[in-house]
């Protein structure tokens, strides 16, 4: 991974954080539909975040995340990297009591945050997940940390923050006391905590580092040349050059990469959410449209009575449709994105609406067909009018509510979209790196 592809890769980053922006934050996006306060107030935490990963690629801001259960040394840990003790620590449960952040460094490339969390294990419920989330979703690196035998409540806990997306590595602190356990013993273990029939590791052996953060004193002789030797207690230093090592060679390597993807990453959470937020306020002007819709689809399509013309009139009308609904939600959609939503929604739905579509083309020709045989014979004219109404209503309404579900997905469309732009990246990033095993 040379750097200037990370440097590419946070330029696009940057275009399409900027582009999201620009979108949900202008007026724009309301087409003739008036803003409302309720919905402007209920994204606002969304724009917010949108804003955050703007800042956080212009300010080039790594953020290493320390989790895992109470006790286990993180605290001991961020200060062993950064070789002070900064943060307190000590063998009473819940030492840290909230998140806090401290500044590593600021290397050539990125500016370093440490983020310290309390325990998993020490706040309860809703108050631990909200916590979990607002730190692990502005991380771009995950440690979490373990200390002695591996519990099945670190395993659930880790699964749950893999959720994130965000790559992790597995900390082995307090090895001074385990002086015989190594990675793989310890990929083992944990492998063999996973609930049948999940056979995904999770981790790699290579992603599990074994270090000391605080080690215990230990009994030490001391040589004088002028008195007798004399034994006293003394903590060794701590072992955390492997730690160090590893994360600097992932910055070197992935480190704009992985910041450009985490960016990204909370972009499309922030649009999927704006999007739903918006979906649900407006829900009843939605399905209004989509009724007007296949009204106006049915009797258009009934009464034409010139083959094809009404196939391409329909398919007119669902684009419109679609294209109608993406500006009631204020979501960006070009045509093109729309026919391409169209043609996902005729051929995702079982074939039920391409055999409708075929139908309609039939019972088409066998309108005219009909009417030119015998122009006097308005019942079979009206008999295959109907089933083609009748169809052609379903689904005008099968599309709206097709269309509905795929905009409540977010808006992450066109090759400046967030999904596009985490997908090219994805597929640049050498195999071996953290990111592609991770994401990939
Ligand atoms: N033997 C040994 N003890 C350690 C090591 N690292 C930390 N400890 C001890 O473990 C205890 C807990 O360390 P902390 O850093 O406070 O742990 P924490 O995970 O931050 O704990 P909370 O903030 O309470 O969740 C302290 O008494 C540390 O001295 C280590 O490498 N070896
Ligand atoms: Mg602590």
């Amino acid at each position: 991974m040379t750097s200037s592809l990370g440097h590419l890769h946070l330029q696009q980053a940057r275009a399409s954080v900027q582009q999201a922006l620009n979108w949900f934050a202008s007026a724009r996006r309301h087409w003739n539909y008036p803003p409302e306060p309720t919905l402007q107030a209920a994204v606002r935490p969304q724009l917010q975040s949108l804003k955050a990963a703007l800042a956080k690629i212009e300010q080039k801001l790594f953020t290493i995340a320390v989790f895992g259960l109470v006790s286990q040394g993180k605290s001991a840990l961020i200060n062993a990297l950064v070789g002070e003790k900064r943060l307190a620590t000590g063998p009473l449960h819940g030492v840290t009591a909230w998140p806090q952040s401290l500044r590593w460094g600021q290397g050539e490339k990125l500016a370093l945050d440490l983020i310290d969390t309390p325990g998993l294990d020490e706040i309860d419920g809703q108050r631990r997940e909200d916590m979990a989330q607002q730190v692990a979703r502005q991380a771009d690196l995950i440690l979490f940390v373990v200390s002695g035998d591996l519990t099945q409540r670190e395993w659930r806990a880790i699964r749950e923050l893999r959720d994130y997306g965000k790559p992790m590595l597995l900390v082995f602190n307090k090895i001074d006391l385990y002086p015989d356990l190594d990675r793989e013993t310890i990929y083992q273990k944990l492998q063999a905590l996973a609930p049948p029939g999940e056979n995904r590791p999770l981790f790699d052996p290579e992603d599990i580092i074994c270090v000391a953060a605080d080690p215990q004193p230990q009994l030490t002789r001391l040589e004088y040349p002028d008195r007798p030797p004399e034994e006293q207690w003394l903590a060794p230093p701590p072992l955390i050059e492997p730690l160090r090592e590893k994360i600097l060679a992932i910055l070197n390597r992935e480190g704009l990469s992985l910041l450009a993807l985490n960016a990204l990453i909370q972009t499309r959470q922030a649009e999927a959410e704006i999007a739903q937020k918006t979906l649900e306020l407006r829900e009843e002007q939605a399905d209004a449209l989509i009724w007007k819709y296949a009204q106006y689809k049915a009797l258009a399509v009934a009464v034409n009575p010139v083959p094809f013309l009404d196939v391409v009139g329909a398919l007119t009308a669902d684009l419109f449709l679609i294209r109608s609904l993406a500006r009631l939600y204020g979501l960006p959609m070009t045509s093109f994105e729309a026919g391409r939503l169209w043609r996902k929604i005729l051929f995702g739905a079982g074939g039920v609406l391409l055999a409708e579509w075929f139908g309609s083309l039939v019972w088409g020709l066998d309108k005219t067909a009909g009417w030119l045989e015998s122009p006097g014979n308005l019942s079979r004219y009206l008999g295959s009018a109907f089933l083609q109404a009748g169809a052609a209503g379903y689904s005008g309404y099968a599309v709206g509510q097709a269309a509905k579900v795929y905009l409540q997905q977010g808006a992450s469309w066109g090759p400046l979209g967030a999904s596009a732009v985490i997908a090219g990246i994805l597929q640049e990033m050498e195999r071996d790196t953290l990111t592609a095993r991770l994401l990939g």
